[in-house]
């Protein structure tokens, strides 16, 4: 049965987008959401495992970055994902100097309940005092110089949750760097940790 998905603006400068599995497409391409880049200020950016495990199946943590997408809706390797039955982790992305961040986009695909997105996302500029750049899970971010920048859900209200979906957040400000703060989409089994195909960071 055909769902309409309704963009949700659920709060100002976030946008979300879902392509069914039956829309889903090799080429990520959404209505309200740029397909993923090659070059955005991401790929060259450095990422840091802060907490958690990424599963024995995920790929490293560079394929956020790589420009290349999953050919499927079930590819493991192709994907990002923490480990099975773990309620997620933490990644830091570095640009190395501040940069004006227009969207941070981050894309996944898998034709259950680890297609949707749930993570929080701040950012530092590198300047505030006392910046803790690992903070384990338990450690608010916000008290260690992160800013919050946005709590990013894209689960559905009930119906199926796979499917290829974005999201995009849009003017965070000047940052050195990002946190990800990634949870499980679901506690019912072991496969809640979403599978992140690729995450562009683009600069003004
Ligand atoms: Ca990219
Ligand atoms: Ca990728």
């Amino acid at each position: 049965m055909a769902k309409i998905f309704l963009l949700l603006l659920l709060a100002p400068g976030i946008v979300f987008d879902h392509n069914t599995n039956s829309t889903a497409n090799r080429e990520f391409k959404f209505k309200n959401i740029a397909s993923p880049s090659k070059d955005d200020a991401a790929a060259h950016a450095k990422l840091t495992l802060i907490d958690g495990d990424l599963d024995g199946g995920s790929a490293e943590l560079a394929a956020l970055t790589d420009g290349r997408l999953p050919r499927d809706e079930d590819e493991p390797g192709s994907n990002v994902y923490f480990r099975a039955g773990s309620s997620g982790g933490r990644f830091r992305m570095d640009f190395g100097t501040p940069i004006d961040i227009a969207q941070v986009n981050t894309y996944s695909w898998h034709p259950s309940s680890r297609g949707p997105q749930l993570y929080k996302l701040y950012a530092a500029d590198g300047s505030e005092p006392k910046l803790n750049l690992d903070p384990k899970r338990g450690v608010d971010p916000a008290s260690c110089g992160w800013k919050f920048i946005a709590l990013v859900s894209t689960l559905p209200d009930g119906g199926t949750m796979g499917g290829q979906y974005a999201a995009s957040v849009n003017d965070l400000g000047k940052h050195r760097y990002l946190l990800f703060d990634v949870y499980v989409t679901e506690l019912y089994d072991n496969w809640g940790n979403t599978f992140y195909s690729e995450i562009d960071v683009i600069s003004k």
